[in-house]
């Protein structure tokens, strides 16, 4: 016999759980110390709920294994939340434990009662309270399982503190456990859809794909349709490593603050695939793109994402890498004489770093950082970035070569670059990884270099320190001319990140920038470079005080 948190972790360690992120609480000691003893899962204790929860979100981005994240009651669950929402809307896989108030309290608002299924519903794939103990391996297996299924995500189980000393039979825990184990075939496209599909693509004048998270698995077969059936590709927002930006059928990512011509070849094109891209806001330009008049067919995991955001022709709920395979399969012989060069020559052109606008008394320019970055960095780095406007001069000019190089919430949530290249270099060591953000995001969750100081990560946070909240400084002056809140004080963000254990300089100048990320990314440990930019040039393109006039 073993106690529920014991089988519960037995269950975690079947389903390929190898780390769980957490603030510790007392309403779920038992699975703390279960897990603590387990050799095969490492318990990383953080400094804030919000930073497990994005420390597990790229974790499982990095790992395509369910996270597993955990807090306290309503106090923890609360500054959770924030991660579980950025794995729901990235389509992440994560499973969530929340200690909840013992079985007897529950109900009668004990001490930091909230009601989690209620609260975490909206949020998650599933969300459920927890009746008994002895079925709790049981619910783990399910949660792993739904976590996986379909369009991933979160699923949270909240456990009233005492059914985790409950005990579980033998029986029970290997059941679960086979459970946890399972692998579901993914759906495959029907070999007549593929061919079907493969007749559009090839009559077609001007085909394009989107490219989403969906299709991160796909990367190769992708590279194949779009050299077979000469397609043009976009990334959807955030997704800019599901296909390499240096390939001349790559046009651009379909981000925030994209400019018209970027965008000529998608209003231009007869024939869009949608490949495992959920058409967000941001995607399809507040719902704008692509044109009804385009012939649409959209490949998905998940039923509910087809046709629900555009008007779609034909609809296939497949896997993405079997369906292209497939498609494949109908290649024609010789590929279509279109040339993407214009449409490719635009993207390129927005995405290189031209001469500063910035006078020489002025602060630095973020795009000539990120030309630095691209001479100084590996390829294949990855690169987790928080929210702001710093993040506009990082889409746009760092291009994405390699396979899970970006971190990148769509939820758009500040402070998750430096959890997230926490998470990220835990799940995968052997990769450069840099965090980039600005000072509003990095103030939000940079103590989490203490934790990754503790577990002895690598990494370098590159901060962009203009002293402004500049993303609502520059929506405040579209909007009144005037602006409101959004003064960050003078901090030595540099010195800061010293006190929490990194290795960490302020770079005043842009010459002395490559140096300091020569010298981070050649050195072990927590590495930190605070970039005083300027906070007059608040967009790629635009001066504060010009729209402020
Ligand atoms: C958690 C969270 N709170 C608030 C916002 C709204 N918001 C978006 S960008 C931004 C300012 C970001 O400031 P900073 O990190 O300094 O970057 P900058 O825009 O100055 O480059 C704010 C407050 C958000 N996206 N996420």
């Amino acid at each position: 016999m073993a106690n529920a948190a014991e089988s519960m972790v037995e269950v975690l360690r079947a389903g390929g759980v190898r780390r769980a992120y957490t603030v510790p609480g007392e309403s779920f000691l038992g699975l703390l110390d279960g897990i603590e003893q387990c050799d095969d899962i490492q318990l990383i204790s953080t400094r804030h709920e919000s930073g497990a929860s994005f420390m597990g979100e790229a974790d499982a981005k990095m790992t395509g294994v369910p996270a597993v994240v955990m807090a306290t009651r309503g106090v923890g669950a609360s500054n959770l939340a924030i991660g579980v929402h950025a794995a729901k809307q990235d389509s992440t896989p994560m499973v969530v434990i929340l200690g909840q108030v013992e079985s007897d309290y529950l109900g009668r608002e004990g001490f930091q009662e909230v009601d989690l299924t209620a609260f975490y519903s909206p949020i998650t794939k599933l969300a459920e309270t927890a009746g008994r103990g002895d079925r709790l391996p049981e619910l783990v297996a399910n949660a792993l399982r739904v976590a996986r299924s379909g369009r991933p995500g979160p699923v949270m189980i909240a456990v009233p503190a005492d059914l985790f000393e409950h005990e579980v039979d033998e029986t029970a825990t290997k059941n679960a456990q086979k459970a946890a184990r399972l692998s579901i075939a993914p759906p495959s496209i029907t070999s007549d859809a593929a061919a079907h599909i493969a007749v559009r693509l090839a009559g077609a004048s001007r085909p394009v794909v989107i490219e989403g998270g969906g299709a991160r698995g796909a990367r190769e077969e992708l590279i194949a349709l779009s050299e077979k059936f000469n397609l043009g590709v976009y990334a959807s927002f955030r997704r800019q490593d599901g296909f390499p930006n240096d390939h001349p059928h790559f046009l651009g990512h379909l981000g925030l603050g994209i400019p018209e011509p970027c965008l000529t070849a998608l209003r231009d094109a007869d024939l869009v695939l949608v490949l495992g891209a959920r058409l967000s806001e941001v995607t399809t330009q507040s719902y704008t793109l692509p044109l009804p008049s385009a012939e649409i067919i959209q490949i998905d995991i998940d039923a509910a994402s087809i046709g629900g955001v555009v008007p779609t022709d034909i609809g296939v709920v497949s896997d993405s890498a079997l369906a292209v395979r497939e498609i494949l399969k109908h290649a024609p012989k010789e590929p279509s004489s279109r040339t993407w060069s214009e449409a490719n020559a635009i993207y390129r052109d927005w995405n290189a770093v031209k001469p500063s606008i910035l006078g020489e008394s002025e602060g630095i320019d973020p795009a000539q950082v990120i030309g630095e970055m691209s001479r100084v960095l590996p390829a294949d780095t990855v690169m987790a970035n928080d929210s702001g406007n710093f993040s506009a001069f990082l889409h746009r000019h760092w291009m994405y070569r390699a396979a899970k190089s970006q971190l990148g919430p769509t939820s758009g949530s500040m402070g998750y670059a430096v959890p997230a290249a926490i998470g990220g270099a835990l799940a995968d060591p052997s990769r450069t990884m840099v965090a980039v953000a600005g000072d509003g995001g990095f103030l939000m969750s940079g103590q989490e270099i203490e934790t990754a100081v503790r577990y002895g990560v690598s990494m370098t946070v590159v901060v962009f320190s203009n002293g402004l909240y500049g993303t609502i400084a520059m929506h405040q002056a579209g909007f009144k001319q005037r602006l409101a809140g959004v003064d960050i004080g003078r901090v030595d963000l540099a010195g800061y990140a010293r006190s929490l254990g990194a290795q960490a300089v302020r770079v005043e100048a842009l010459g002395d920038f490559a140096d300091a990320l020569t010298t981070a990314i050649g050195r072990d440990g927590v590495n930190m470079i605070e970039v005083r930019s300027e906070p007059d040039l608040i967009s790629p393109s635009r001066r504060l005080s010009g729209m402020l006039e």
